[in-house]
């Protein structure tokens, strides 16, 4: 039969199609009170696992607040912050470290108003609330906080997940979950978080192997949209006192031979560039060489890297290891991005905690407000 055939012949009889039968067959299962088919057509969503294999019950708890900040002071931008406390929330979020071979539950308390949710979404339909999502560690669905696994956090509710940080296991190929990675917000705004990521809800993961070396302190710097450095860009990124510095998302520092780690982050839509200034680290899972101390000259010693948005890499350093106290710069080597004030300080103080002389506030680059209020992508 050719197609103008086709076109005259008379229409056949529509068939019942295979999918109402067995509509048709559920119906009657349930009805004469079988109803096994439905049933286990229900329980399979129900009964996903709550803990991932290898997982049996969480040997740790832990309780996150997400909460609404004030306002970003340059751009009135919304701004939302993770917190082990409900006050003390920031962007970025608190850095969850944990030990391999732990299951840690996690549970998030959503204290973020409805109304500044609504102000945030971009689809009058989508849900309110927000989410915990995780790279690199394991988890099942009901831990993935994401609308479609209804795996979400409606405002004044909480929710817990459970994360893994899996064993390397040579049998099976399992790679394991040692190393840097990071947690955010899946659901603000739209199906993606793109919202929530943007207003602040990201942070720092570490899974550490026995043996790993701690450090004294961690720092999180996020790389994202419109030349930000943790969402802030120019003099914004640091704001430490000089005379008495305090540790935080906005000032780097550490004292001379103090053993300082960085979770570097993308988020957002560019391309960047981490360069540090001064120091320099293995390109490794830990960014430290663990052949027993024994340098191999297949692994690159590295003082730039490449970041992608999702991507998250980390290292320790020793601070000022054979140069000494100062005021190092951090920044993104796309020249357009450190122009524009992509770029901050690590301040190395000497080794009775006193800062170098030589930098005074408002010597970053760039720090104009970004224009776009909207969470847009835009180079300037
Ligand atoms: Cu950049």
């Amino acid at each position: 039969m050719n197609d103008s055939e086709q076109a005259q012949a008379p229409r056949p009889r529509p068939r019942r199609s295979p999918y109402a039968l067995l509509v048709a067959l559920v119906l009657v299962e349930v009805l004469l009170g079988g109803g096994s088919l439905a049933a286990a057509a229900v329980g399979s969503q129900l009964q996903q696992p709550e803990q991932p294999e290898g997982c049996t019950k969480p040997n740790r708890t832990l309780q996150l607040h997400a909460v609404e900040l004030p306002r970003d002071p340059a751009t009135n931008q919304i701004r939302l912050g993770y917190g082990f406390r409900p006050d003390a929330a920031s962007y970025p979020g608190p850095t969850i470290e944990m030990s391999r071979g732990e299951c840690l539950a996690i549970t998030l308390h959503n204290h973020v108003p409805a109304a500044t949710l609504a102000q945030l979404r971009t689809d009058p339909e989508h849900p309110l609330g927000v989410s915990l999502h995780v790279h690199g560690v394991k988890y099942t669905q009901l831990s993935d906080g994401t609308v479609h696994s209804q795996s979400f956090v409606p405002p004044g509710e909480s929710r817990t997940y459970t994360w893994f940080a899996k064993k390397r296991d040579n049998r099976t190929g399992s790679q394991g979950t040692a190393g840097y990675w990071w947690y955010h917000d899946h659901v603000v705004g739209g199906p993606h978080g793109t919202q929530g990521l943007g207003a602040g809800l990201f942070g720092g993961v570490v899974v550490r192997r026995p043996g790993d070396p701690k450090p004294d302190r961690t720092y999180v710097t996020a790389f994202g949209d419109r030349q930000t450095i943790n969402l802030r860009r120019g003099d914004a990124t640091d704001t430490c006192d000089q005379q008495n510095p305090q540790p935080g998302p906005t000032c780097l520092v550490a004292r001379q031979g103090e053993k300082v780690e960085f979770i570097v982050i993308g988020i957002g839509n560019d391309m960047h560039t981490f360069h540090l200034h001064g120091h320099s680290w293995a390109d490794t899972r830990t960014g430290l060489i663990d052949n027993n101390g024994v340098m191999a000259d297949s692994i690159p010693i590295i003082d730039n890297k490449t970041l992608g948005p999702g991507d998250s890499f980390g290292f320790q350093v020793t601070a000022g290891d054979s140069v000494g106290p100062g005021h190092w710069m951090l920044h993104c080597h796309m020249q357009f991005h450190s122009d524009a004030g992509m770029s901050t300080t690590v301040h190395v103080l000497d080794e009775t905690g006193a800062m170098m002389p030589g930098h005074e506030p408002g010597d970053q680059p760039g720090g104009q407000p970004a224009p776009d209020g909207g969470g847009g992508h835009q180079h300037n």
